[in-house]
């Protein structure tokens, strides 16, 4: 049994590894097959599992079935064509019996962004009659405090067995980044929280006997509000980063510079200014402790609502550059939420798109390398050389390694407005570069020649 890490991959070094076959619970059900169910049905297979994977979408289980991936996420493919290809992994509509199920369902907010547990609750009931005395379930999905043991617990498991004695429930939440997720499921510490201190128990001897971080014991509870507060966290770290963008932006000082020698004090670590924040997570999750207690998390909403503005921001900056400079051509670079993924999931770079388009003031030429025109039909999709040619303006929105690539010489042509701090080194003036809204001369903004 070999790990699941391609030769080059910085793991590779743990191939030679051979894990001993899995001792205790064999045979696994994972309910949901997205950016996390998927690799964590993949690792477990690779662990000498026998997974059965579980999604509401044929076309998923389909493609999963014949080997093969529908999202994109470093050295998964190679994984899952080989745990399907030696049996550990199979995938099918309807769950199956199993000795520990995992539910890996998303877990979205609605307009009024409160959480819609709705995919949770289908995914409990939907292993119900299965569930028989001695499993394990574990509800793996970001969720709202109490979520485990007020719906999981109470709709996975029939009245007539009893949770902490016959069946053991909790939650473990994954903590992967996305672009590292295989490395991360195994080597991440893990927080275990069960609905009983026996379920707490069981699930941790489960995780010890396949991953390689440390795992932590605590209740459902604090396992849930540990998880919020991680990403919520992030998501704080981030606005203040993006709220000093604001500040530099009316002193016309570099951002990226402000916060790099910020961070030179040993007790500074702030994250970095950006377009704003994307993705399924950070964006989602402080929601999760605001709905719960909203008279207790002032801050964790300003900080969403200095987030969700950022976009706004931006495109109004952007705009005002082009119209200043007459551009009649805008390269936007990038639509994904963040770098080397291909997740649009509420990304700050596809709504800043969107609204220069909508705005109409300019051409917009967008583009994204992990995007293919037959999985985004929005609008048109453009090669890079294509914009890199048409464009006056270009805007770094999404800092894929494609485009912080982009040699001096063609950026030197351009205005630029860079709103990742990437291209900065390149230039001679950081401080006009770096900052969208800086309004210097427009020959300071090409890149020295
Ligand atoms: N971002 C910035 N500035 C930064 C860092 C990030 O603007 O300095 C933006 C990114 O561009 C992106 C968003 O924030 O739009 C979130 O990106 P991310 O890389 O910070 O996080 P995610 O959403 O990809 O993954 C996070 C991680 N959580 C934390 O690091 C606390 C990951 O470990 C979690 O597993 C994941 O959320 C999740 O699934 O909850």
């Amino acid at each position: 049994m070999r790990t699941v890490l391609g030769d080059k991959h910085p793991a590779a070094n743990k191939a030679s590894v051979k894990f001993p076959a899995p001792s205790g619970p064999t045979s696994i059900c994972v309910v949901g097959l997205g950016y996390i169910g998927l690799p964590t049905a993949g690792i477990l297979a690779d662990r000498g599992f026998q997974v059965h994977g579980v999604d509401v979408r044929l076309e998923v289980v389909e493609t999963i079935n014949r080997g093969e991936i529908h999202i994109h996420e470093p050295q998964l493919d190679q994984l899952v064509s080989r745990v399907v290809g030696n049996g550990k992994l199979s995938a099918s509509l309807a769950p199956r019996p199993a000795e520990v199920f995992f539910i890996c369902v998303p877990t979205p907010i609605n307009s009024a962004h409160l959480p819609d547990l709705t995919y949770v609750k289908q995914a409990a009931r939907s292993i119900r009659p299965l569930v028989r005395p001695g499993n394990l379930v574990i509800l793996e999905s970001t969720s709202p405090p109490g979520t485990t043991e007020n719906i999981v617990a109470r709709q996975a498991v029939s009245e007539e067995l009893k949770v902490g004695e016959d069946v053991f429930v909790a939650y473990c939440p994954e903590r992967v980044l996305p672009g590292r997720i295989l490395i991360e499921v195994i080597e991440n510490d893990r927080i275990v929280g069960g609905v009983t201190s026996a379920c707490t128990e069981r699930a941790a001897q489960f995780f010890r006997s396949f991953i390689q971080g440390e795992v932590f014991s605590t209740t459902a509870v604090s396992a849930e509000i540990v998880k919020l507060a991680e990403n919520s966290y992030r998501d704080v770290n981030i606005a203040f980063a993006n709220e000093l963008s604001m500040l530099a932006d009316k002193f016309g000082v570099d951002p990226f510079e402000i916060v790099n020698l910020a961070n030179r004090h040993p007790r500074v670590e702030i994250l970095h200014p950006g377009p704003g924040v994307g993705g399924h997570c950070i964006s989602v999750d402080p929601w999760f402790l605001v709905s719960a207690a909203p008279e207790a998390t002032s801050l964790i909403q300003i900080a969403r609502t200095v987030n969700n503005h950022r976009p706004h921001h931006v495109v109004d900056q952007i705009e005002r550059f082009a119209q200043e400079n007459h551009v009649s051509t805008i390269g936007c670079l990038g639509l994904a939420y963040k770098a080397d993924v291909d997740d649009l999931r509420e990304s700050p770079s596809l709504e800043i798109v969107r609204a220069l388009r909508r705005r109409g003031s300019a051409t917009v030429l967008a583009c994204d390398p992990y995007l293919s025109a037959s999985r985004f039909g929005e609008f048109p999709l453009h090669p890079l050389d294509e914009v890199l040619r048409e464009s006056e303006l270009l805007v770094l929105l999404t800092d894929h390694k494609q485009f912080v690539g982009i040699s001096r010489e063609l950026l030197s042509q351009k205005l630029l407005v860079d709103t990742r701090g990437r291209w900065r080194s390149m230039l001679h003036d950081p401080a006009a570069l770096a900052d969208p809204t800086c309004k210097t001369p427009v020959a300071s903004r090409r890149a020295a020649a």
